[in-house]
């Protein structure tokens, strides 16, 4: 299976249409030597339209093709006929694309955005945005008649098309994503950490779609998690729900890879890991590059002890966080973790 390229950042130019003008022409007709004034407008150019598509969820095409460039109007003709216009240009867009004007040379992008807020953030499906306005077309000679002006030689140009240079960004969804084996305790985890509300069952695949939660810090600091669904050995084969969801999480800074340390179900912790962070590196070598850590939930059932101290051998390298959802030991650790690792201030 093809690994995913994912770019969620790029600079592109664009240039809408310009106006086509309006032209001088007189009547030319057999035996009316002297016609009246019957030069058409130009059309208007085409506008630049981010359109949000949530069939996608990356920048991808833009990086490919950074140059946009809208059809121009037509110039006015004869006979008092327009131009034609140019079509506008739609460029799809995922949802959570930020949108910042980037004209300075030179300016990072970091600086970009402490400069100011985006122009633009698109969400909704469907929702549109101009981000360069066309030219209108010019008018033609037959506007400009007048009872003692017959032969008009005036006439407008077509207004040229806005041109830019924009940075699009996506939005990071979350900082944090759950990774784990279904019913390991990822939405129960969420729901203790934050005011989010997920459903919560004792059966696999509970959590059909992704949700995220806002945890927050006594310093008023605050973090944001994502709950997806459970994954097991085969997802990049579509074994279970699939892989693809990964997606929710492929722009979070850190992973909270969640085992049911208890190892219920006739699980191993250990094996669980190593089938997880293998799916992982299936979908995605930059998901699998994330910093990551090990959160051993269920720490109340038996048999807990024990496969902690072996999970901790094993995996002696990453940190792991002992917490039971169930009754709240080891939570204030955890959030105290995550205020570390990513809290941040949230605007
Ligand atoms: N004993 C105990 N049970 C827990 C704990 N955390 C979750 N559970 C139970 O484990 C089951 C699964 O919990 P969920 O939070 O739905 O698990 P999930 O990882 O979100 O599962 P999926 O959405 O199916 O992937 C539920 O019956 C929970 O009540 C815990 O710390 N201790
Ligand atoms: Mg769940």
């Amino acid at each position: 299976m093809k690994k995913r390229q994912f770019v969620d950042h790029v600079r592109i130019y664009v240039r809408a249409g310009d106006g086509g003008n309006g032209i001088v022409h007189f009547r030319r007709e057999k035996y009316v030597p002297k016609g009246g004034p019957d030069g058409g407008d130009g059309g208007d150019g085409g506008d630049i339209v981010l359109q949000v598509a949530s069939d996608t969820d990356n920048l991808t095409h833009l990086f490919f093709k950074s140059r946009l460039i809208a059809k121009s109007g037509d110039h006015g003709q004869g006979r008092d006929r327009h131009g034609k216009s140019g079509k506008e240009l739609i460029v799809k867009v995922p949802p959570g694309t930020l949108v910042y004007e980037s004209n300075q040379v030179g300016v990072s992008i970091e600086e970009l955005k402490r400069q100011g807020k985006p122009m633009a953030d698109l969400t909704k499906d469907g929702e549109r945005f101009v981000i360069a306005r066309a030219g209108k077309g010019g008018k033609g000679n037959v506007h400009f008649k007048s009872a003692t002006n017959q032969t008009p030689q005036e006439h407008t140009l077509g207004e040229r098309g806005e041109e830019g240079f924009f940075y699009l960004e996506l939005r990071q969804i979350a900082d944090a994503g759950f990774v784990g084996f279904p019913n390991a305790g990822k939405s129960s985890l969420l729901s203790v950490l934050s005011a989010a509300k997920p459903k919560v069952a004792n059966y696999p695949f509970t959590t059909l779609q992704p949700s995220i939660g806002v945890v927050e810090f006594n310093s008023l600091r605050r973090t944001t998690v994502a709950d997806i669904p459970g994954i097991i050995e085969g997802a990049h084969e579509n074994v279970g729900l699939g892989h693809n969801f990964l997606r929710h999480i492929m722009r979070c800074k850190l992973l909270l890879f969640v085992v049911d340390i208890a190892g219920s179900d006739m699980r191993d912790p250990i094996e669980d890991i190593q089938t997880l962070r293998k799916e992982i590196k299936l979908y995605s070598d930059e998901l699998a590059s994330r910093d990551w850590i090990i959160i051993a939930n269920k720490m109340d059932l038996d048999g807990d002890s024990m496969n902690f101290d072996v999970l901790r051998s094993r995996f002696s390298r990453i940190e792991i966080i002992g917490v039971s959802a169930l009754t709240g030991s080891g939570i204030e650790k955890f959030k105290k973790r995550l205020e570390e690792l990513i809290g941040r201030e949230l605007k």
